[in-house]
């Protein structure tokens, strides 16, 4: 039996890390029976095409990230509202493996789209790439940002004072290079990977959100699993957390020396926390753009995230 598992990023990336673990892990545990084929970013289309794949059953599993999935699955994008989730990133890991937000309410908007939920996790904190130095919301004026492309972010980076332009990925280097966008946003792993420093000159932490990634499974084939084959897979998720956070960081830290060292001359800036707050106020008014434009349950949704991410940092001692 083989199971065909898309994901979004390059040989090497963070989601390509955790396929190839889920791989290890399903083939040694079904003592071969079953084989996992993992295809990178490009090789069966861009993000929204292999979520397609998924939801039709080409695929079996996929991620699916929410800076992709907004006109599909458009709860999701709750975890695009800047500011929204914590600073901590252990607080984040912790909530995105199990909010009842996310795996109760959410889970059943997926599921009539053809989805399994199957995992969340983060894959960094995001950074700007810039042509410009910006530190205010002013600075942005003009400035074509691209974004992932959910119908939120379009919003959120409209709202901080750009002119948002909504691409898949594959597109983003050439359009920096021929200056039909002038700034992107990724965690730092990825422009190193992507090789967005090239074509840009400042790196800027705005402290505005992590990147997170949802692997979402085709529903009839999971609902057609084993009891216990539904164990595994549930076992393989939980080890699978503490796994990929950690090499997610690895590799964010090294980016951050590579990047250095293939390009002295790119400007690290890391705004005050007064700075930051000028955009997290703007990034206020998002909460409500997610409940209108959502509907249904949304704003129970966004509340009940906000309050266990709350919990979770108390309990963090934050
Ligand atoms: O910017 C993007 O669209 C891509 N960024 C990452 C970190 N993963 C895949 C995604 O498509």
């Amino acid at each position: 039996e083989e199971w065909k598992f898309a994901h979004e990023e390059s040989d090497g990336d963070v989601q390509d890390i955790y396929a190839e673990e889920f791989k290890r892990m399903v083939e040694e545990r079904t003592d071969g029976e079953v084989s996992v084929t993992i295809y990178t970013y490009g090789q069966l289309g861009n993000e929204n095409d292999i979520t397609e794949l998924t939801a039709n059953g080409a695929v079996q599993f996929s991620n699916a990230s929410p800076g992709h999935l907004g006109s599909f699955v458009p709860e999701i994008q709750v975890l695009l509202i800047p500011y929204l989730l914590s600073e901590n990133e252990e607080v984040n890991k912790k909530v995105l493996s199990n909010s009842e937000a996310l795996y109760g309410e959410l889970a059943d908007d997926f599921q009539s789209k053809g989805l399994k939920l199957f995992d969340i996790y983060p894959e960094g904190e995001m950074v700007w790439t810039t042509k410009k130095e910006v530190r205010e919301p002013e600075d942005l004026e003009g400035v074509k940002f691209r974004v992932m492309t959910s119908p939120l972010l379009v919003e959120a980076y409209d709202t901080f004072g750009a002119d948002p332009v909504a691409l898949p990925w594959g597109e983003v280097y050439s359009g920096l290079q021929l200056n039909t966008i002038d700034a992107q946003v990724n965690p730092i792993f990825f422009i190193e990977s992507a090789k967005f420093y090239e074509v840009t000159d400042y790196l800027i932490w705005t402290g505005e959100q992590e990147y997170t990634t949802t692997v979402v499974a085709n529903s009839d084939f999971w609902n057609g699993l084993s009891e216990e084959r539904q164990d595994m897979l549930m076992d393989i998720r939980s080890e699978l957390t503490d796994f990929i956070y950690e090499e997610q960081q690895k590799l964010n830290q090294a980016s951050r020396e590579n990047i250095k060292e293939e390009a002295p001359d790119i400007e690290y800036v890391e705004l005050t926390a007064e700075e930051r707050e000028a955009f997290a106020e703007r990034a206020e008014q998002l909460d409500q753009f997610y409940i209108d434009e959502v509907g249904g349950n949304a704003e129970e949704v966004v509340e009940k995230l906000r309050s266990e991410i709350e919990k979770a940092e108390e309990e963090m001692g934050e």
